[in-house]
């Protein structure tokens, strides 16, 4: 079954991982509309210009409640990715988030602390084992 995914990862709190961001929507892509592809365009400023950051909110915030799932890659810190974590779990939107221990920065406590047994899954990882942990997750 097609699911609509929402994809977080950092813009303003650094784009150093957009990339991977890139590499994990196309994967994502296999198991339904990705709502925010654009987090994974290096031109997401330039794209999003048009539009204020209320405009950017308040779509951000409908798409999260459209979505039926919410896929959020928080290895570069970024409070617009916590803000749409905690939101979504608000929300009892099904949540994975992705975190890379490679990368040497400490995960916020926050984050996986999350994790619930039921609606949020919090997975360390290195890129290889994306495929095997998006299927535990969406398949
Ligand atoms: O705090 P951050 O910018 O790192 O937050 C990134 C997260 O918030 C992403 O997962 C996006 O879904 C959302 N987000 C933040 N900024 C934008 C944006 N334009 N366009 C789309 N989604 C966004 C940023 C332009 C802004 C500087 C006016």
């Amino acid at each position: 079954m097609s699911k609509k995914i929402y994809f977080c990862g950092s813009i303003s709190g650094g784009r150093q991982d957009v990339d991977l961001y890139a590499r994990i929507i196309s994967q994502l892509k296999a198991y339904g509309p990705v709502l925010t592809e654009h987090v994974g365009n290096k031109d997401v400023l330039t794209l999003e210009k048009s539009h204020s950051e209320k405009e950017i909110h308040d779509r951000d915030i409908a798409w999260l409640e459209e979505c039926d799932a919410v896929v959020a890659e928080v290895t570069q810190p970024s409070h617009g990715v916590g803000y749409e974590v905690g939101r979504a779990v608000a929300m009892k939107k099904p949540v994975l988030l992705l975190f890379r221990p490679d990368s040497g920065k400490r995960v916020s406590g926050m984050m996986k602390g999350a994790e619930d047994g039921s609606n949020v899954m919090y997975k360390e990882y290195v890129e290889p084992q994306i495929p095997e942990i998006l299927k535990e997750f969406l398949g």
